[in-house]
């Protein structure tokens, strides 16, 4: 008779085959730059791939694959469509490099999410067991376009200083070295139970000169889901000092309960990190975010797509269980001077916490 000893290699092996997440096959699928030649020290680039809409497919992992060191960071959206026709195409929100002749559009045409978000040197996301991104059919995603940051220092002799004039051979940069940063997508095509969404909360309005300014937007959840937050995102240009995202719920009092999701500072690597408090957040709860913006300029910054504008963003990355992610993907106030978190009948505000790191 074996005792159960001898069986322990085989319960092993049998835990080890079905794993915790069942048996399904996760393929891999490359979304890279075509050998682009980034010939200025500035530059984002965009590439499409589009995706088959008769099938679905199930985003579960993302490995970054950025070569030469020259991607300051990269961006995954998923669209309803493609910003450009184009194999390759300038879609700088921020770049000053202006590259004359080259095309420019922004990542997505219509139907736009940001499903993930590399940083140069920081660790990579890892979604939940059973987590997946929805693709393809019954999804509004039919196209994921890359987003490449090119951050070229001339130290690292890849800029030539001289003015050179931008020459496309099909696209490809005559000056400097060919590029195919970009990521290897691990997808299965079995159904998971558990669909991923991003949900973004941002601001407009403007900073006054030598002011520190709070940017604040809220929304309540209407639908009749239940939400699992795992990771967040922040995002601000030069001002921002902290940004900080809240699940705020109402006690029977009327009193607002304010529970931290992620708070961060923003110019350390903008990518998604885990979330903070693993909570649910269902309809009738809050969602709250707060960019804490010091300003020492002698002139009004306003949000905005250049480089000297601002933007408050701070996403959220969920799951739902069984059914489709939330059909409302952002939330955006006119922030200062107009709207704040107490104008808007917000109670019991976590003021020092939500700017402090
Ligand atoms: C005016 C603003 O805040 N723009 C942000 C947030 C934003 C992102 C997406 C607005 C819309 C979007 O569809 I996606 I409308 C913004 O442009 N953020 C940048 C871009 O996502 C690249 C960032 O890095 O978060
Ligand atoms: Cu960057
Ligand atoms: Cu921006």
């Amino acid at each position: 008779m074996v005792g159960w000893r001898g069986l322990l290699p085989w319960l092993a092996l049998w835990a080890l085959s079905t794993g915790s997440s069942g048996a399904y096959k996760v393929e891999k699928y490359s979304i890279a730059m075509p050998n682009v030649k980034p010939a200025s020290e500035e530059l984002y680039l965009c590439t499409p791939i589009k995706i088959d809409h008769q099938k679905s497919y199930f985003i579960v992992g993302f490995e970054p694959n950025a070569t030469m060191h020259t991607a300051h960071h990269m961006l995954l959206f998923g669209c309803s469509s493609p910003g450009s026709k184009l194999p390759v195409w300038n879609c700088g929100e921020m770049s000053r490099a202006t590259t004359g002749d080259m095309p420019s559009a922004s990542p997505c045409g219509s139907g736009t999410q940001i499903i993930y978000a590399w940083a140069l040197d920081a660790p990579k996301l890892e979604l939940p067991d059973e987590v997946g991104f929805q693709v393809g059919q019954n999804s509004n995603i039919d196209y994921l376009v890359l987003q490449v940051h090119y951050h070229l220092s001339p130290e690292k002799g890849i800029v030539q200083r001289k003015k050179y004039n931008l020459k496309y051979i099909n696209f490809h940069f005559v000056v400097g070295q060919p590029d195919s940063s970009g990521l290897l997508l691990h997808f299965t095509e079995r159904p998971l139970t558990k669909l991923a969404g991003v949900y973004l909360l941002g601001t407009s309005g403007s900073i006054a000169p030598h002011a520190t300014e709070h940017m604040e937007t809220s929304c309540q959840i209407e639908e009749d889901k239940v939400i699992h937050p795992f990771a967040y995102r922040t995002h601000t240009h030069k001002l921002g000092k902290v940004v900080a995202g809240y699940k705020v719920s109402v006690d029977k009092n009327g009193i607002n309960q304010w529970t931290l999701l992620g708070k961060r500072n923003p110019m350390t690597p903008q990518m998604f990190y885990p979330i903070e408090n693993e909570v649910a957040i269902q309809k009738g709860d809050t969602l709250a975010a707060r960019c804490t913006m010091v300003s020492d300029r002698d002139d009004y910054t306003k949000i905005g797509m250049t480089f000297n504008d601002e933007m408050c963003n701070f996403y959220l990355m969920y799951y739902v269980e069984n059914g489709k992610p939330l059909s409302s993907k952002y939330c955006f106030t006119p922030g200062p001077p107009s709207y704040y978190w107490n104008l808007a009948g917000l109670n019991n505000i976590p003021d020092r916490e939500a700017s402090l790191l």
